[in-house]
């Protein structure tokens, strides 16, 4: 299985899923910006949107899964008992579903063109208004006193949530937004994400170094 990743993007939520079922997919870097990838892959082949994360289950076959949300539900729905996402064909299951594409539509989509500086003054002042509503429900949500989005065990949508936490290139503030601080605390401390991070790392890193290598 090989997972295409880009450096500090919603690719993340995928790694730490891995991460949590035990999984070790291949890992390989797409650089966005200079459209490289760290194996040498042609990325606009597997993805013509080049969007990661990517996900290829069969070399052989080579049928990419794209969309963040169909891949941490895919890879959550192998495992059922581990209870990192309801079951399907439950209302549970739809209610969770509404969440995810929350988080795809209200949160991590709205802060693209905001981290690439692409918009007026009129629109970073809306999207980001709507943005920092959305972060605002998912606040309420945890003001019960529950551990993670949907209760006291981590899911998908936490991996989800955590890996499109860009306020610091969007420029949306939520720091008055407590029980989503602490939330974010509780989710830094996983092994599952830490290790997403220093793969991630590393992989980045040495891909930046073959692509700055001086030629044989
Ligand atoms: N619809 C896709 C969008 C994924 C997406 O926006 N990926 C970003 C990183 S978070 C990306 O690869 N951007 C590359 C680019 O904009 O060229 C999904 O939800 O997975």
């Amino acid at each position: 299985m090989k997972l295409y990743i880009a450096d500090k993007t919603c690719s993340e939520a995928v790694q730490i899923i891995a991460n949590e079922l035990g999984l070790e997919p291949e890992l390989i870097h797409f650089d966005v910006f200079g459209k490289s990838t760290s194996n040498g892959d042609d990325f606009t082949q597997l993805n013509p949107m080049q969007y990661v994360p990517l996900l290829v289950i069969d070399e052989e076959e080579h049928h990419p899964i794209s969309e963040t949300i169909v891949i941490i539900s895919y890879l959550a729905d192998q495992y059922p008992a581990t209870g990192l996402i309801p079951l399907r064909g439950t209302l549970e299951r739809v209610r969770y579903d509404q969440l995810l594409v929350f988080i795809a539509t209200e949160i991590a989509q709205k802060h693209i063109p905001l981290m690439r500086k692409l918009m007026t003054e009129q629109g970073i002042a809306w999207t980001s208004g709507k943005i920092a509503a959305a972060y605002s429900i998912l606040d309420d949500r945890l003001a019960d006193g529950r551990a993670f989005l949907t209760g006291e065990t981590m899911t998908v949508a936490d991996a989800y949530l955590w890996a499109t936490f860009w306020g610091d290139r969007s420029g949306v503030d939520i720091s008055h937004l407590k029980n989503v601080a602490s939330w974010k605390d509780r989710m830094d401390a996983r092994p599952s994400v830490q290790k997403a991070l220093s793969d991630e790392q590393r992989l980045v890193n040495a891909h930046r170094a073959a692509l700055t290598a001086p030629a044989e």
